[in-house]
């Protein structure tokens, strides 16, 4: 119920997840309630680390490097450690990959459970106050299977859940465990991420495309004609709007909220693309068909590819059905 403008029956993430599992799994003993709890505590806290980052000293470069030969952000490095450390405490987990670390972590006796995330996503954001984000994809390991690195070299139709956090104007928390997306919003007062809308789903079609345009003299033909097509409708039809933040998270969360498609192709340069299946590509796209959306690279959907390496990257391009099947017309046209 709404009393004066305030709900006064809000139902918060961790009991969200107990109430899916007696619904679900009544007999489950709760350790997947148990990691989704863990990730909503490190992400409230990254949260309140981004909120306060000019005013802690945690803006700007750490002055190291990550396998990707990217410079890593002080608050890329804050995020990391409390995501490995709070998924190590769960107890949950046995296998975890991070955009962050260069080899996979291995936990002697931990769970069934493998967590791939980027703990934060979309650094060049950081520092002037522009949306960011961090992805997760969890894996489930048969009881008798090793923990190593196998657990995590799986399609993402493996997936059992995948999340993203948004630190945007306000900070949402999108989850599927299976069912369509749950969206949650961060309630800062309570200090609790409240259900906001339960079972997300992705507009049939929408009026937005959104990809970094700078590359255009890279993309191929089919790319270069499709983007045209959008700026300058073939049916005479109004041209899409073109929106991109640059933060996967964020561009991600406005296609599924307001349709159209979010595209990183593979080009002359980037030549699988620049997003990494493991934990960029496969939770989105999950996320994404969870909600009834499409995810595709220049030849199939992304979730069926089955990955060699834990950061290897993946041409993508998701959003909404229509959208999707406009493209994979000019992605299979001959040229
Ligand atoms: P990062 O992991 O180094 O932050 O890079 C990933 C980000 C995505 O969030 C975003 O979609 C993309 O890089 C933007 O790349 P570009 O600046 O090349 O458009
Ligand atoms: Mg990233």
């Amino acid at each position: 119920g709404v009393t004066n403008g305030l709900s006064t029956d809000p139902l918060t993430l961790p009991q969200w997840v107990l109430v899916q599992q007696q619904k679900e799994a009544p007999h489950a003993r709760g350790n997947l309630s148990i990691l989704l709890n863990a990730i909503c505590v490190a992400c409230k806290f990254v949260d309140s680390a981004v909120r306060k980052a000019g005013l802690s000293d945690l803006l700007g470069l750490a002055g190291t490097g990550n396998i990707q030969g990217e410079d890593q952000k002080k608050l890329d490095i804050v995020a990391n450690e409390v995501f490995i450390n709070v998924l190590r405490r769960s107890g949950q987990c046995s296998v975890l990959v991070s955009e962050e670390v260069d080899d996979e972590v291995i936990i002697e006796g931990g769970g069934e459970y493998s967590v791939v995330f980027d703990p934060l996503d979309g650094s060049s954001n950081i520092d002037c106050g522009v949306s960011i984000g961090t992805i997760l994809g969890i894996y489930k390991k048969e009881k008798t299977e090793a923990p190593s690195v196998k657990n995590v070299l799986k399609s993402g139709r493996e997936l059992v859940g995948a999340a993203y956090c948004l630190y945007g104007s306000s900070c949402s928390m999108v989850l599927s465990v299976g069912k369509q997306p749950a969206h949650f919003t961060l309630d800062p007062s309570l200090g609790e991420f409240v259900l906001t809308t339960p079972a997300m789903s992705v507009p049939e079609k929408g009026n937005i495309y959104s990809i970094n345009e700078g590359n255009s003299v890279l993309w191929d033909t089919a790319v270069s004609r499709y983007v045209q097509e959008c700026k300058n409708p073939s049916n005479g039809g109004s041209p899409k709007s073109l929106r991109y933040v640059g933060s996967m998270v964020a561009d991600v969360h406005r296609t599924i909220l307001y349709g159209g498609i979010f595209m990183y192709p593979a080009d002359r340069k980037a030549t699988k693309g620049k997003l990494r299946l493991l934990y960029e590509g496969n939770p989105m796209a999950y996320l994404v068909e969870s909600a009834g959306g499409r995810a595709i690279t220049h030849e199939g959907p992304v979730l069926d590819i089955v990955p060699a390496s834990i950061h290897e990257r993946c041409p993508i391009f998701l959003g909404s059905r229509i959208d999707i099947e406009e493209l994979e017309a000019f992605l299979h046209a001959k040229a």
